[in-house]
């Protein structure tokens, strides 16, 4: 294996420097309690971040996630440590569930996105939405896969396919059933050679699944969705990176319950390219698109150019997004006092010490 087959690319390899002092080069391939899985050309090391890097880390950005570069020093032949990230040039984050003003990464150094929901109750054109923003956010291209289509008749398939098309344009679709060779085939030819690809989604619309067909052993782990509640049982629990016999990079994910908004907004932005274009021609340049008059989107959304629903998911992910930029900012602000705060603190030891 080399670097090119682990996903190295010209958009990474500028910023790697090997200046052959005992360092190496390693892709984060799994993530686990303040460890890390990495992958080398030559090796697999089961890494930890130096105390340095973990003490001067202002946030979850500042540790390593899955797909990241980094630079390491073996300390044997399974384990080592991590110096350094190397810069990312995409990023999959999100709100972090349940924790006050920070981030999850979900993956780095991706190329593309798979937004994966099966058929039936699984689908929810808003959370497409919620995703595609993540992606443009991230620099990450999307891409929209249908799945368990078996379970359906072709007819109801196609209405799933235009239902996303008269919201989301500009966007791959693809349709998948476990059950179809054909369908199996297609996706692997879909794939590119050492470009990496996500897999997000829910639980149990099938990730896993779609993964193990494509490999020459059913490697993860996969289960029935719940008959009580029809959702998936959380089965995969850790991100992890695949490369594929087709050569190209997954990256498996467990299922999502929540995507919230983190604190850019230029990925909903672009999500929603028609909506803020129109808004330029609106009269009021603080226009909230609800009831002003010359308002360009509610002219739109009467002519039928926009949806209406829409632009209701394109307000609750504006109003999401300033929520956490604020409670984000609350956070930063304090955490500064209280560095000032220990400033002082330690200071005045020294004084007395002296
Ligand atoms: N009918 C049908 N069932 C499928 C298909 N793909 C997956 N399944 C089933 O759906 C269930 C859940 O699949 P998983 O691959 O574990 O789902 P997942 O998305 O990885 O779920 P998490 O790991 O929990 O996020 C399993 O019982 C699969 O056999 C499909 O194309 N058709
Ligand atoms: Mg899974
Ligand atoms: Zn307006």
């Amino acid at each position: 294996m080399n670097l090119t087959e682990l996903g190295l690319n010209t958009k990474i390899s500028d910023s790697i420097i090997n200046d052959n002092d005992g360092f190496e080069t390693g892709r984060i391939i799994r993530e686990h309690k303040e460890r890390y899985t990495l992958q080398s050309p030559t090796k697999t090391i089961l890494a930890e971040i130096t105390g340095n890097m973990r003490y001067s880390a202002t946030d979850n950005m500042d540790f390593p996630a899955v797909g990241d570069w980094v630079k390491y020093m073996p300390t044997d032949e399974k384990n080592g440590i991590i110096f350094e990230i190397y810069p990312r040039y995409s990023v999959l984050k999100r709100k972090a569930v349940g924790s006050f003003g920070d981030v999850q990464l979900i993956a780095t150094n991706i190329d593309y996105a798979f937004i994966v929901q099966s058929v039936g109750q699984d689908f929810n054109i808003n959370r497409f939405e919620r995703y595609i923003s993540l992606c443009n956010s991230g620099k990450i291209k999307p891409i929209i896969l249908l799945t368990k289509t078996d379970l359906v008749s072709t007819d109801e398939t196609n209405q799933y396919i235009s239902r996303i098309k008269e919201r989301i344009d500009d966007i791959d679709i693809h349709t998948f059933s476990i059950k179809s060779v054909k369908n199996i085939e297609l996706i692997n030819s879909i794939l590119l050679p050492y470009k990496t690809y996500c897999f997000i989604g829910s639980s149990g619309v099938g990730k896993s699944t779609l993964i193990n067909s494509l490999k020459d052993d059913a490697y993860l782990k996969t289960q029935e969705i719940s008959e009580k509640t029809n959702k998936g049982k959380h089965t995969t629990t850790h991100r992890e990176l695949i490369i594929l016999p087709n050569k190209s990079i997954v990256i498996d994910t467990p299922g999502m319950r929540e995507i919230g908004m983190a604190e850019d907004s230029e990925g909903i932005d672009k999500t929603y390219n028609k909506i803020t274009e129109l808004a330029n021609n609106c009269k009021f340049n603080d226009c909230t698109h609800e009831n002003e008059k010359g308002c360009a989107v509610l002219e739109a959304i009467s002519q039928g150019i926009i949806n209406e629903q829409a632009l209701l998911n394109y307000k609750k992910l504006k109003r999401e997004q300033a929520h956490f930029s604020s409670t984000i900012k609350e956070k930063r602000d304090k955490d500064k006092s209280l560095g000032k705060l220990y400033k002082k603190i330690m200071n005045e030891k020294k004084w007395k010490m002296r």
